[in-house]
């Protein structure tokens, strides 16, 4: 076993070398584990075959951002699901803290010394997991992220929920309309750090700074961290210092329960607006009591299930993760890569008191 990964990254290495040479110095990592997939004779880079056979008996290991947030339990059971339907393995480990990045890099040296197929992770930080992914790949290991990427060459497919534009946008529309298209606004976010929530909150700032935006201010973003103690004080911390809030946008399942579960026991119910992000599960009390009136999310576990397939076509040799290459998702459908190897699942749902009880998750 050890004699294998140890010939594996001595043979990558060389090759890398060689083909950094040969590019020129870019695109190290698709070639490293290319390789080793060369040697393994699996598909090689560029030479992705669609009607590969897909492989079975492969170990699959989910690395969620937090494994105790009920968001992440619902994704990665679809992404169980599907594996089983593949005849694949899964295994799911990661840590309680959304903000434990170091716990994140051990677990995936852990899945390397491990030999792991594949991993599929979604990250609390968009660099601080690359050098750990960029061995576990020159390991030969299919590495996909989900919900949260990492930086491009870290990774070979980020499986998104939905266009980040259009998660970000649409949720800066629907606060807009329900407070009027007026007053003093603030984000409740997660981690500072991650990838997913910062790149929406810079599409609601651009949204924002459309003219029919001109009479709404955003006064503060504050980071609960996915605890849901830590959202709930930030909520009301944000509430004492602005006492004329019109709304809150909380871009994470986590935050935007707890945002809800402190204005509903306070004077501000139905009075400030909350959309954002979260589970309809999570959210029905506080639509049905009048505190929230819309948000949206996109299935987590379609989103599981997507990143499960991703894998197991990466691992068949069916895609290497470049733009264009398209794969079957089982129930899901077939995809096509874009550019920079992002595969998104589609359009989220926006939930309100019309809808949400043809929801359960
Ligand atoms: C939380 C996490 C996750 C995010 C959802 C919307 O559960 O921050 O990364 O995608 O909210």
């Amino acid at each position: 076993m050890y004699g294998t990964i140890a010939r594996h990254r001595r043979l990558t290495v060389a090759l890398a070398v060689t083909a950094a040479l040969a590019l020129g110095g870019t695109g190290c990592s698709g070639t490293t584990k290319d390789s080793a997939n060369k040697e393994a004779g699996k598909a090689v880079a560029g030479s992705a075959d669609p009607n590969a056979a897909t492989r079975k008996g492969l170990t699959v290991a989910f690395l969620p951002k937090q494994v105790n947030n009920p968001y992440f339990t619902t994704s990665d059971n679809g992404g169980k699901k599907a594996l089983g339907q593949l005849g694949s393995t899964y295994k799911e480990v990661g840590t309680s803290s959304g903000t434990d990045t170091s716990g994140q890099v051990s677990y995936v040296n852990t899945l390397t010394q491990q030999q792991v197929d594949a991993i599929a992770v979604s990250a609390q930080d968009p660099g601080a997991l690359c050098t750990a992914l960029k061995q576990a790949m020159k390991n030969g290991i299919s590495v996909v992220t989900y919900d949260s990427d990492t930086q491009a060459d870290c990774r070979q497919v980020f499986v998104s929920q939905a266009s980040a534009e259009d998660l970000g946008r649409t949720q800066l529309q629907l606060l807009a309309e329900q407070i009027g298209g007026k007053g003093e606004i603030a984000i409740l976010s997660a981690a500072q750090t991650a990838t997913n929530q910062n790149t929406w909150i810079d599409f609601m700032k651009d949204e924002l700074k459309k003219p029919e935006y001109k009479d709404i201010k955003l006064v503060k973003t504050a980071y609960g961290d996915d605890d849901a103690q830590k959202s709930f004080q930030q909520t009301q911390g944000l509430l004492q210092e602005y006492p004329g809030l019109k709304g809150i946008i909380s871009p994470t399942t986590v935050g935007i329960k707890a945002a809800a579960q402190y204005l509903s026991g306070s004077q501000y119910k139905g009075k400030v607006k909350l959309t954002g992000l979260g589970t309809p599960n999570d959210m029905r009390a506080y639509v049905k009591d009048g505190t929230v009136e819309g948000f949206e999310l996109w299935d987590p576990a379609e989103l599981g299930a997507l990143a499960a397939h991703t894998a197991v076509a990466l691992e068949s040799g069916q895609i290497t993760g470049a733009e264009g290459q398209t794969f079957e998702a089982g129930d899901l459908g077939t995809f096509t890569i874009g550019k920079d190897g992002v595969v998104s699942l589609g359009k989220p749902t926006v939930f309100d008191k019309s809808n949400i009880d043809k929801f359960d998750f």
